[in-house]
């Protein structure tokens, strides 16, 4: 039988048949993906294929095969350095959600992320939330991100999922697709997921008052069905996107901007650091490419990493417990 992957757990998958019902499965063995050295064999949206068991009482099943998956989206396991997890499979878009300040996104978060998703061949859609909690300082920085982010090309919603606003537009983006909601802890990925299916009534956390982060609610990726034709996985708070095996040549073509401009720089493999006659150099000294973008690419160029050391929360410690038995 064939069925997708709608939650797991670490060592049980629920997975969704043809027909339409849940069956939890565990996995046959320790099967492997070529070429993907990855904590978590099966994840959220791969397509499986899977038996019936026989003995037990309850309604089992056993995971013997994955179908080749048209895409997903990583980001590097804390435990275990050198592995990746990945977070989905098979999806349409992804929507990464920011909040200027409760809690705060940074440039380098959002650009890691972005440069994850071209990586990955994923179309981003920037979601900033909590719109109605902006002052005027907050407010200003909220709309020049959305005007760097636009300028490049990336389509950018601002909702409240508290008062409803902008939801129905962010639905009619999702009509027909399989979409993931990303982003820092507390940014409200659950609360928004609500606003468009009330009758789920994910649990949701307010951030904390001192720190200003949130407090990690959710901690496994699953996926939803919707009433309106659209599917969306909802997932845990994340501090860090993996850049996996990039080598620093391709980098900067994960930044359209750059990409465009690449081209008239002087040295083919221009890294866009100290050459002379960069292209991407001059666009920065008139303000035609952001700084803020500029030092991202540097430091993912740099290889700095140090956002992963101190990301943990449950998925990854179920996954790690399964690959250490
Ligand atoms: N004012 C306001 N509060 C919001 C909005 N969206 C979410 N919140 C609040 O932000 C807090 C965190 O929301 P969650 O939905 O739990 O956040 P999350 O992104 O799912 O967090 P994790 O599951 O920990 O990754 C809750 O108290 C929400 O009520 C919004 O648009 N406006
Ligand atoms: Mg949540
Ligand atoms: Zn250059």
């Amino acid at each position: 039988m064939t069925g997708t992957v709608y939650k797991s757990t670490g060592s049980w998958y629920t997975v969704k048949s043809e027909k339409g019902d849940f069956v939890e499965c565990r996995m046959k063995g320790k099967f492997r993906i070529k070429g993907i050295k990855s904590t978590n064999p099966i994840a959220v949206g791969d397509i499986v294929d899977y038996e019936l068991d026989e003995t037990s009482d309850a309604v089992t099943g056993t995971i013997h095969n994955i179908h080749e998956r048209k895409n997903y989206i990583v980001r590097k396991s804390v435990n275990l350095s050198k592995q990746i997890h990945i977070i989905a499979s098979n999806i349409d878009q992804v929507f990464l959600l920011i909040t200027i300040d409760n809690p705060p996104t940074t440039t380098s978060f959002i650009d890691r992320f972005l440069v994850t998703a071209e990586a990955y061949g994923i179309e981003a859609i920037l979601i900033f939330n909590k719109i109605d909690t902006l002052s005027d300082q907050t407010l200003d920085d909220q709309l020049y991100l959305q005007y760097i982010y636009s300028e490049i090309g990336y389509k950018c919603l601002r909702i409240s999922s508290t008062e409803n606003k902008g939801v129905d537009k962010l639905k009619e983006m999702m009509v027909g697709k399989v979409s993931m909601f990303s982003g820092h802890s507390g940014v409200g990925k659950s609360t928004l997921v609500n606003a468009m299916e009330p009758s789920l009534h994910l649990k949701t956390s307010v951030i904390s008052e001192q720190s200003k982060q949130g407090q990690h609610t959710t901690t496994f990726a699953e996926m939803y069905d919707l009433s309106f034709d659209a599917r969306i996985i909802d997932t845990p708070g994340i501090k860090g996107f993996g850049i996996v095996d990039m080598e620093p040549s391709e980098i900067s073509g994960y930044f359209p901007e750059f990409f465009k401009l690449k081209d008239q720089c002087k040295f083919n493999n221009c890294l866009h650091k100290e050459e002379p006659h960069c292209a991407i150099k001059a666009a920065l000294e008139k303000d035609e490419i952001a700084w803020s973008r500029y030092n991202s690419y540097l430091k993912i160029l740099e290889g700095d990493d140090e956002h992963y050391r101190t990301d943990t929360y449950g998925e990854d410690r179920a996954a790690s417990d399964e690959t250490r038995k």
